[in-house]
């Protein structure tokens, strides 16, 4: 399949969505083109397209999942913003462009990521976005399980954790809390909420369960290796910053060879979860293959 236009299709579609969610002006001025600017700053939007391929793989038609799918862009982005500030990682460049608080300041920046996280859920319950194929039942599914994968046991946990363990001594239990809870989480429940829109049965469902979580885990080592061997200016953001900030990362614990063979192994894995799918889900293991190859 060309997975290039597939991505770049998925990705005009949510952007669209994204675009036209945000377009009437609403008082404070600022506070609406802070959140603007950093959703338009131009992600790779890799959770909704994952979302669109998992519902596409269990026989919906992507265009009914847009609305959800692109909610859980707005999560991601509010996470991005809040980890950048001063008191997280104190980065300046982030998707190539100045941070959010280096442009709009720190407290304008803690609140867009609040309205992104806030309004996310809105959206995604939200009965003028929503198609009649989704059910009522799939829709409060969902919510409570991306509440639960973006809050406290989930990426919120997971980034606590890393702000504790940043100077602290290398340890694999603690590696692995930190990444399947601040990265796999949102990744992996992406996945399950489009099988969950599309009403997949039990055995789909739990085999996209394990494909979300393997693809989850293999995407943040790969980031900790793209911090290492990465560009600055293919990354869009400093290269470096974890070995800066001693970080506990893949790399500094098992080496970047062991990481890549690591990161392999749970492509593998996933694309191995969706043997008992057809052509549908090709989409999805051409993803994967996309995310171990990535650059940025
Ligand atoms: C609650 C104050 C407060 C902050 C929470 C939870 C959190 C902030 C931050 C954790 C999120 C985080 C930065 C995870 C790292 C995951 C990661 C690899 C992000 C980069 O994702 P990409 O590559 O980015 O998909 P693009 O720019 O393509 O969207």
């Amino acid at each position: 399949m060309d997975l290039k236009s597939y991505l770049s299709e998925k990705k005009q579609l949510i952007e669209a969505f994204l675009e036209s969610y945000y377009s009437a002006p609403f008082p404070p001025k600022i506070l609406r083109e802070s959140m603007v600017y950093s959703l338009s700053a131009g992600g790779k939007r890799v959770r909704p397209i994952l979302c669109l391929a998992a519902y596409e793989a269990c026989g919906g038609r992507v265009e009914d999942a847009v609305p959800q799918a692109s909610a859980i862009e707005l999560i991601h982005t509010y996470s991005l913003i809040h980890d950048d500030l001063p008191a997280m990682d104190n980065d300046d460049l982030r998707r190539g462009k100045p941070t959010n608080h280096k442009v709009f300041g720190e407290g304008i920046a803690v609140l867009a990521g609040d309205g992104l996280l806030t309004d996310a859920f809105c959206l995604f319950a939200d009965r003028r976005f929503r198609r009649p194929v989704i059910a009522d039942s799939a829709i409060a599914q969902c919510v409570c399980e991306l509440a639960h994968a973006a809050g406290s046991q989930g990426m919120v946990g997971g980034q606590a954790q890393d702000l504790l363990s940043e100077n602290s001594e290398p340890d694999p239990i603690t590696l692995i809390f930190i990444h399947e809870h601040k990265t796999a989480a949102l990744i992996s429940v992406s996945v399950r909420i489009g099988a969950i829109l599309a009403g997949a049965d039990e055995e789909k469902l739990e085999r996209l369960t394990r494909y979300g979580e393997n693809i989850g885990l293999a995407f943040q080592v790969i980031d900790d290796i793209l911090d290492v061997e990465g560009e600055t200016e293919v990354i869009g953001k400093p290269k470096g910053s974890d070995e800066k900030k001693k970080k506990l990362t893949y790399p500094r614990l098992y080496g970047i060879e062991e990481s890549r063979r690591k990161a392999k192994e749970l492509i593998d894995a996933s694309v191995s979860a969706l043997s008992v799918f057809d052509g549908k889900a090709e989409p999805l293991r051409a993803v994967a293959r996309y995310l171990y190859e990535r650059r940025n």
